[in-house]
């Protein structure tokens, strides 16, 4: 008999710093007095930032949200920029911040990621670029991506908000396109509670986004472009700091549970796992027809065992009411990525999460294919 569990599983818990190392940085920050506006500890998470990525050029902001929306701000592009509709609605706001019209590209079954044999059916005069999300970890097709972004000279963007550290082929994943997007959010394996990255290939956007996240002020004498307030603070970097030591050891047991999720579903018939190989963010599979029951009624019914896991991402960004009668939005543009969203299920998945725990989440899953 399945027993429910005593407390809530949910779909992640935070990576939390040494109470006492931070404790530390706190005092350093209280003796000073400078805590925001590009202090010692902001400049040092920068400086160590840039190394662990494998930046050239990388700037901090307070969330990832106003990183992407001031990054596609620097680009200034205009028009339509080619995006997926599969995503957390934060990588289509921050085009709606720009004026920009998202163009939606239908996503690959394989990875829930833009799909890339459609992107150049699509490219119009008003095409200025490609945003593009590695989702859940998956990895987009950077080469094919690129290909067409230099054959229509259009800039391309990644949302990496969930590929935090991954490489591809050996090369650090913000090194791709013209910019990368990183979230440093309290869910996000790497955190800053708040927070948020980017990472470009021209290094003049380094002062141009140093205005954008401080209201465009030069200096005490000199307003030179409307910006936004957008910095990180000293105690988000201080977070950051000692979080960071803990991301490798996060990812290994990260690492375990996936393989004991994949041992346990990738043979039940009706379920599919999406991210098999490189994702430390989210273990997400899908609950197809096979299993016999919906996606919504597993995800019900695991609440009764209090396992709380999430529709990610339900509904698609070109369902907003804002969105839904562009032309590129209409469902039979998007046949993959309507099929995948009333299918697709993340589950708990953080470090702190015991084996026994995922084994017991496992055997409920198929449990109730058989009720
Ligand atoms: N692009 C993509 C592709 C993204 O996924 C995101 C963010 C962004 C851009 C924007 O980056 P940020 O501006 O956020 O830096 C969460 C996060 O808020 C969001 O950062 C994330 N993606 C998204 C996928 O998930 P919710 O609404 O699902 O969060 P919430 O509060 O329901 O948290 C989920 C679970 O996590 C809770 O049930 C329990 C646990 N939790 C959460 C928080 C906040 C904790 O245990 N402690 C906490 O403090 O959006």
């Amino acid at each position: 008999m399945l027993t429910k569990f005593e407390n809530p599983i949910y779909v992640t818990r935070p990576v939390l710093p040494d109470l006492e190392s931070l404790f530390y940085r706190l005092e350093e920050i209280w003796k000073c007095k400078l805590i925001t506006n590009n202090g010692p500890k902001h400049n040092e998470l920068e400086c160590i930032l840039k190394k662990y990525l494998k930046a050239d050029n990388i700037s901090l902001f307070s969330n990832g949200t106003l990183a992407l929306l001031l990054g596609i701000k620097s680009l200034e592009l205009d028009g339509e920029v080619i995006t997926t509709p599969f995503t957390f609605p934060a990588t289509l706001n921050a085009l709606k911040w720009n004026n920009l019209t998202p163009i939606f590209c239908d996503v690959k079954e394989s990875s829930l990621n833009i799909d890339e044999e459609k992107i150049e059916s699509l490219i119009t005069h008003k095409t200025s670029a490609i945003l593009a999300v590695h989702t859940f970890g998956n990895f987009c097709d950077v080469e094919k991506i690129q290909e067409i972004a230099d054959k229509y000279k259009l800039k391309v963007i990644y949302d990496c908000a969930h590929t935090f550290g991954s490489h591809i082929n050996g090369k650090a994943i913000g090194n791709f396109g013209d910019m990368a997007m990183f979230s440093f959010h309290a869910t996000k394996v790497f955190n800053t509670f708040e927070g948020g990255a980017l990472i470009y290939r021209d290094e003049k956007l380094y002062q141009k986004l140093n205005l954008l996240k401080n209201n465009g002020i030069e200096n005490s004498e000199e307003v030179r472009l409307p910006g936004i307030n957008a910095k990180l603070n000293e105690i988000q970097a201080a977070i950051g700091l000692e979080v960071l030591k803990l991301v490798e050891e996060e990812e290994e047991k990260r690492k375990k549970i996936r393989e004991e999720y994949i041992k346990n579903l990738e043979n039940v018939e009706g379920i599919k796992v999406i991210t098999k190989e490189n994702s430390c963010q989210y273990f997400v599979i899908e609950i197809q027809k096979e299993y016999g029951k919906s996606r919504d009624w597993i995800h019900e019914e695991l609440k009764k065992y209090k396992v709380f896991t999430r529709k990610y991402f339900y509904p698609l960004c070109s369902d907003f009411n804002w969105y839904k009668n562009l032309e590129s939005a209409r469902p039979k543009n998007l046949a993959q990525a309507h099929k995948s969203v009333n299918q697709v299920l993340t589950l708990p998945f953080y470090g702190d999460l015991e084996i026994e725990d995922v084994k017991k989440i496992c055997e409920i899953i198929k449990f109730l294919k058989e009720e």
